[in-house]
């Protein structure tokens, strides 16, 4: 057995969760199932960052307490994660005191070992942004309110760990992935890396954790969100837990966030002399006519609508299978009806009422027993002993939807091997036990028990009850090898619970 441990960013709660959070969350949650499935110990954290100027933003147009605010609006990310299945072990809230506390301790003692020190800063400051702008993005026109504004800040040596980092990516292919991102941050060290101003004056920005030596300033979000990952894990309070967990095997994060957890935080863990991630995995946008899905554009779609409308488990299947990891994807509820009736309506759905219904009436309900296989049969159980193999490897590569199509393309070989056998005409002549018909069904059946253990890290509902509707819901869920539905076991009760939709 061994450990898995995986993040997603925290999402700031500034604004309701739309589908590009749930896509990071969902990938997370099909990960740590899969890993759970495989038999490892699984420690997959989730939450939300509560500090900054976002929030504070967010919380003075409500006109609430930027506490209060976070408190409200957390909710909205937890009521989602559930009604999405997302069986998450930890939640962290950056307010929370173990992360508050260690946050402190870590400037406190980063700042006694000079690696954060004390500077003015000269440079232009947009009003209306509330920040240092550079001189290039005021030519550019996008900035009101320019003035020359002279601040002391904190700063963190980032700077001095600029070669170990490059030596640490160009050494270690696995941290960065894919390789596209890797090679945009290689891109991006071979300027010099600045120091990483880690502070705001409190008459700007009041909404943080408080420097520790100066109650002037709040720490800059970014310096206090990163130590999530492993603050909620017992750094710097239980080692034991914390060195059982880290280093993480995956932060997952979209490809917006790629320098800060790329660059800020290993500089970062490396101050603070803690072992690097084994892997930042970046993923592409959902996009939505074209742009990027983002609260700013107001052109997002929200998941709550379509869990509602069409499940949870169609909502998960659509995001894994629609986008290849790392890639930007379109998300059109057009697309998103396609698929859902192509594969989960027709391919799959179909295919179990057909199975379960002839044998519901020709075999009482019970898995018959087979005869001797001929050319097809064998034909099929080949595909069935190769899927699985497929499918572990594909996922392991982080290959979800390539892992989806494989199963996929399992159910639609199924299909065709029902048109070449059809048992519901052979039926007719010979309903025995080990007759032709019996085979076809029995081994039909067993190979669509495989494919649905095999979609149960994407779909934990529907194939829990397709499982059980074949009969197969106590066969353990990593059991992938052929002949574990044994003749004589009896079929559940009901019929595919995806239903065709119909689009007037
Ligand atoms: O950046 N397509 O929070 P955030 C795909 N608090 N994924 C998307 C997306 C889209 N259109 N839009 C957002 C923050 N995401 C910081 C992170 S981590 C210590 C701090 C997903 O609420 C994607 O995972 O803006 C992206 O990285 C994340 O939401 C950004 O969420």
């Amino acid at each position: 057995m061994s450990k898995f441990y995986i993040t997603t960013p925290l999402y700031y709660v500034n604004d309701k969760p739309h589908i590009g959070h749930a896509y990071t969350t969902i990938l997370a949650d099909v990960l740590a199932r899969y890993h759970r499935i495989m038999g490892d110990e699984v420690h997959f954290l989730t939450g939300t960052d509560e500090h900054g100027q976002k929030v504070q933003e967010a919380a003075a147009i409500r006109k609430v307490d930027p506490k209060n605010h976070v408190d409200e609006f957390v909710v909205r990310f937890q009521e989602l994660w559930e009604k999405l299945h997302i069986n998450y072990d930890d939640f962290i809230r950056t307010t929370e005191s173990r992360h508050t506390d260690r946050v402190k301790e870590l400037l406190t003692t980063l700042y006694e070992k000079g690696e954060i020190y004390a500077d003015e800063y000269e440079g232009l400051y947009s009003v209306s942004e509330e920040r240092f702008v550079t001189e290039k993005e005021v030519e550019e026109g996008n900035f009101r309110q320019i003035k020359k504004l002279k601040e002391k800040n904190y700063f963190f040596r980032m700077s001095n760990y600029q070669d170990a980092l490059i030596e640490h990516i160009e050494s270690h292919p696995e941290f960065i992935k894919p390789e596209t991102r890797k090679n945009e941050i290689l891109g991006f060290l071979r300027k010099p890396l600045n120091d990483l101003c880690i502070s705001r004056p409190k008459s700007r920005l009041s909404w943080g954790i408080e420097i520790p030596f100066d109650q002037d300033y709040v720490t800059y979000v970014w310096f206090d969100a990163l130590l999530n990952y492993v603050t909620a894990i017992g750094w710097g309070s239980d080692e034991t837990i914390f060195n059982k967990w880290w280093p993480v095997n995956y932060h997952l994060i979209g490809k917006d966030i790629l320098t800060t957890h790329a660059v800020y935080w290993p500089t970062m863990l490396m101050a603070a002399g803690i072992p690097l991630p084994m892997s930042i995995l970046a993923h592409g946008w959902w996009m939505s006519e074209k742009s990027k899905m983002s609260k700013s554009l107001g052109n997002v779609v929200n998941p709550l609508e379509l869990i509602d409308d069409y499940g949870a488990d169609s909502v998960r299947f659509f995001l894994m299978r629609d986008m290849v990891l790392g890639m930007d994807a379109n998300f059109t509820l057009e697309s998103f009806i396609k698929r859902y009736n192509a594969d989960l309506a027709n391919d799959y759905g179909n295919l179990v009422n057909r199975v379960t219904m002839l044998i519901q009436k020709h075999f009482d309900g019970k898995i018959p027993e087979s005869g001797d296989y001929d050319e097809i049969d064998l034909a099929l159980v080949a595909e069935a002993k190769t899927a699985p193999q497929s499918v572990n490897k594909l996922i392991q590569e982080l290959k979800i939807h390539d892992a989806l199509e494989t199963t996929l393309s399992l159910f639609r070989k199924i299909n065709r091997y029902l048109e070449a056998k059809a048992p519901w005409k052979s039926i007719k002549e010979d309903s025995s036990q080990g007759g032709s018909a019996a085979t076809t069904l029995a081994l039909a059946t067993d190979v669509l028990r495989i494919g649905s253990q095999l979609l149960n890290p994407v779909m934990p509902e529907k194939t829990t009850a397709i499982l059980n509707i074949l009969g197969a819901g106590l066969i353990p869920l990593n059991e992938t090898n052929i002949g574990l539905l044994k003749p004589g076991s009896e079929l559940g009760e009901g019929k595919s619970p995806f239903p065709r939709i119909t689009v007037e």
